[in-house]
């Protein structure tokens, strides 16, 4: 009895865990279905723009271009302000990527400074009609490199409501725009009004590691089992 006890627990210790569902793009061949919305405004002061932007259309395809190539991306100066726009197919509940995070590659060049005042990354919820939103670039990204930026899912990441002006989301509030989720906006736009050129690559939003389902299952079983022995040897 207690040599398969002791068996039991050297089980245990291997513990596997696994990283709950996941969404890659790294845009090797084309644009992976990702848009390119404009905005009427930055992310930056009252409830945000409206959604879901005056145009969305498909991100243009960099084929040469990339960290490595390709990537998503413009050179140009589009009138209003332009973000980059994940696939529809990802809109819906995305609840279980709660506590998971998001880490993207950016590429900028201008010949005016970087507006450090915006939110870098919104998401839209559809069902309570707003945005959460982040600033994760507290000084100027380095121009002319892909810089690699990140946020969690949770409140460890200062998300705020409609835009960076807005009060801080509560974990509620960020479960709420994953499970309504209506797209995930990255800044492109550099600066208003400039000849400028943004670039997106390496998106991976994962999910929280957690551990397995059978692995919890039989985690559920040993515990039973040894009570059980418990209470044998307690009794006895
Ligand atoms: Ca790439
Ligand atoms: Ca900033």
């Amino acid at each position: 009895m207690m040599i398969r006890n002791i068996a039991a627990v050297v089980g245990l210790t291997v513990l596997s865990i696994s990283v709950q569902a996941q969404y890659t793009s790294t845009f090797d061949s084309n644009n992976e279905s990702w848009r390119f919305a404009t905005m009427a405004s930055p992310f930056n002061s009252g409830s945000g723009p409206a959604y879901p932007g005056t145009t969305v259309v498909g991100a243009p395809f960099l084929g040469g271009l990339g960290n490595p190539p390709g990537s998503i991306g413009v050179t140009s100066d589009i009138v209003d302000y332009q973000y980059f726009l994940t696939p529809l197919a990802w809109n819906g509940n995305r609840s279980s990527l709660m506590n998971g995070s998001i880490t993207w590659d950016y590429y900028y060049t201008t010949t005016a400074p970087w507006n450090n005042a915006w939110g870098d990354i919104a998401i839209r919820d559809t069902l309570n009609n707003r945005w959460i939103v982040a600033d994760v670039t507290a000084v100027s990204p380095t121009a002319g490199v892909w810089n690699t930026f990140s946020v969690n899912l949770d409140p460890s990441t200062a998300w705020k409501i409609g835009s960076t002006a807005g009060a801080l989301a509560t974990n509620g509030q960020i479960l709420a725009a994953l499970t309504n989720m209506g797209g995930v906006y990255f800044r492109g736009e550099v600066v208003a009004g400039m000849v400028e050129t943004y670039r997106l690559d390496n998106v991976h939003w994962k999910g929280p590691v957690i551990p397995e389902a059978g692995t919890m299952a039989s985690f559920g079983s040993f515990l039973a089992t040894g009570l059980f022995w418990l209470r044998r040897r307690i009794k006895a």
